[in-house]
């Protein structure tokens, strides 16, 4: 270690943790500590090896610094974020780019140079008179080429703690791995703290990504998704990396489908937030290898695929034990979870919205006190949690945990879906023609209605390719290529379908029960296999009657009327037409490098409607088509 770094370290840190860094010999490490301690000037420095000791230690200190309180069952703990935090932060989270580097009106980017500067005023004694944390952890299985090595500095108990839930340890991969480790950085503070333990400078609120120096900054927000740097701070990372080297970082579940005989087929879906990802990881009869980020490589010309997490920052609206059971035991069994912005009552136990059982008349939830018809400024009634209210908790707590979680190789992909709110335009399943077809109209074409994952309005539809445009760092454009290029060498890639868990009739009325999915599911992992026959419409592959009213009756030993088929699977052509066109608009005048190939694909949907539509009309029952 450079003299004066170590110096510093060892003066700053304390014998033990300097024995802990001295360990790993790596010196970008230590200078990178050795800044930001001199920058953020903490009181104090704990370094976690992920022994039981230390991991215990940051669960003790997330109580006694008050980020977190003991709730009624063993293990389970609430943080609440301040109310103006319960989202991702879109507006203040930016890409810095150099001068010269474009990434398109779509990416929010800030100049380098000035955000720097910005951020380095912010985080300038941030930690004065506090305890920092320095937690090691690795994306992805350990020993295996997806493994990202990541070291994360932060002032909040409740941030370190959650990550040793959400992530695997890191610590013995530096040691292992010493100078040789590229890892991803990742700076937060919290700043300041009100009475409640919330941030207090939310004007100071910034979120950061460095991609020239693999470093994320965080500040003044505790939000998980703001602050958790190996969530989805670390994806803008490794979006930036495989990009450069022809791997895939996908807002995805990943998930084994189980199909005759005992078959097990991998699927990853892609869903915007709040839109049924992780229930969908939760299927019943299913098993859950992940529910928010994969990475996908190719190895042996087939697709292989990781949980980057070994932990789920779930939400928790609408869990139910009726929908939700594997969740539902989890969540009511003693053991570690971190509960977030749900209600709290007096006794120690919690309520979120669309839980089983009467809403309590009061209690505490992330606006301080709350009660039955509590109103905020604009005189709108405070539900009791709030919408994006979320638990933490490993994956090794869910029954239908699969094991293959941790391989080093992932698990071959078999199929990827793609999904959206949406209320009418797309059928609940449908399979594309092929890649080129599924990453265009399918993946690249998502567009889902606004959900609170993300601060500002409810309920606008919004494009949002591959549910990934919150998190690319590179442009639209480019990104949509590597997708379509990932499929070049393979012998068979994975199929590519749509799922539509939103879809509304005339009356504004759902279509479809939310477990219906799992007869979608079924239905796709047999398409995989070529088991079942489908039938081609002017956007895809769908269905037929006969297939889905026996899984309906096997899986969920329901009938499946076929006034239900004609209603659910009927093609709107207008609706669909009105799509493509939107699309195209968009990749046309917002979009600055749109391949040309996406605009063809989008043409040729264009015109099967049009033929379509000349031959039977504006809405096409299914049958028509068989
Ligand atoms: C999402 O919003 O997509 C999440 C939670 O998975 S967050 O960490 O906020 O991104
Ligand atoms: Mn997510």
């Amino acid at each position: 270690m450079d003299a004066r770094v170590s110096d510093f370290l060892k003066q700053r840190i304390g014998g033990e943790g300097f024995k802990k860094l001295s360990r790993i010999d790596n010196p970008d490490l230590h200078a990178f500590l050795a800044e930001y301690f001199k920058l953020c000037n903490p009181a104090k420095v704990f370094v976690c090896t992920d022994t039981a000791d230390d991991i215990e230690y940051l669960r003790e200190r997330a109580l006694k610094n008050a980020e977190e309180r003991k709730l009624a069952t063993q293990g389970h703990t609430i943080h609440f974020d301040n109310a103006a935090d319960q989202g991702r932060d879109k507006k203040n989270t930016g890409i810095l780019i150099p001068k010269g580097v474009v990434l398109g009106d779509m990416i929010e980017t800030k100049d380098r140079d000035s955000a720097l500067q910005d951020i380095r005023t912010i985080l300038t004694d941030i930690m004065k008179g506090k305890e920092a944390y320095v937690c090691f952890f690795t994306l992805g299985p350990a020993n295996s080429v997806f493994s990202i090595p990541s070291v994360q500095i932060t002032d909040s108990s409740y941030v370190a703690h959650s990550e040793t839930i959400l992530y695997r340890p890191g610590y013995n991969e530096f040691v292992k791995q010493g100078a040789k480790a590229r890892f991803f950085k990742f700076v937060h503070s919290q700043g300041e703290l009100d009475d409640r333990k919330t941030c207090k400078n939310l004007d100071k609120r910034r979120i950061f990504i460095d991609l020239e120096k693999d470093i994320v900054y965080s500040t003044n927000t505790q939000y998980g998704g703001n602050t958790i740097g190996l969530k989805k701070l670390a994806m803008r990372l490794a979006i930036h990396r495989g990009s450069k080297e022809g791997w895939l970082t996908e807002h995805m579940l990943v998930m084994g489908i189980h199909g005759p005989k005992k078959r097990v087929t991998y699927f990853t879906g892609a869903f915007p937030s709040l839109c049924g990802k992780t229930s969908t990881a939760m299927l019943e009869g299913e098993t859950i290898v992940g529910d928010d980020i994969a990475y996908l490589r190719k190895m042996d010309s087939e697709v292989r695929a990781v949980n980057v997490e070994k932990g789920m920052f779930g939400i928790i609206q609408g869990v139910n034990s009726k929908d939700d059971p594997s969740q539902w035991r989890a969540i009511h069994t003693p053991g570690e979870i971190i509960f977030s912005n749900v209600l709290v009552t007096q006794d120690g136990s919690v309520h979120w919205i669309g839980k089983d059982g009467a809403v309590p008349a009061k209690g505490e939830n992330h606006t301080g006190d709350w009660f039955k018809g509590k109103k905020d400024k604009n005189d709108k009634e405070i539900p009791s949690s709030h919408p994006n209210a979320r638990f933490t908790i490993a994956l090794k707590q869910f029954d239908n945990l699969d094991p293959i979680l941790d391989d080093p190789k992932g698990v071959v992909v078999g199929g990827i879906v793609y999904g959206g709110r949406d209320s009418d335009t797309w059928v609940p399943v449908e399979e594309s023609f092929d890649w080129k077809h599924g990453i265009i109209t399918k993946g690249a074409a998502l567009e889902s209605e606004t959900t609170a994952a993300t601060l500002g309005k409810e309920g606008v539809r919004a494009f949002n390719p591959m549910s990934n445009l919150d998190f690319l760092s590179i442009p639209v454009g480019k990104y949509i290529q590597n997708n379509l290029d990932f499929a070049k060498g393979l012998s068979k890639p994975p199929l590519i379908f749509s799922v539509n868990y939103f879809l509304k009739g005339k009356g504004g009325n759902f279509l479809n029960e939310k477990t219906d999915k799992r007869v979608w599911y079924k239905w796709m992992e047999l398409r995989v296999h070529g088991d079942v026959e489908a039938i081609d419409t002017p956007t895809g592959r769908i269905p037929k009657y006969d297939e889905l009213k026996r899984l309906f009756k096997q899986v969920l030993k329901k009938d499946y009327p076929k006034e239900d088929y004609n209603k659910q699977f009927t093609i709107r052509i207008p609706e669909s037409l009105a799509k493509v066109e939107r699309i195209k608009e968009i990749y046309k005048t917002k979009v600055g490098d749109t391949p040309k190939v996406l605009l063809d694909v989008l043409d040729e949907q264009h015109k099967r409607l049009l033929d379509a539509q000349k031959k039977y009309g504006d809405y096409i029952a299914p049958e028509k088509l068989a």
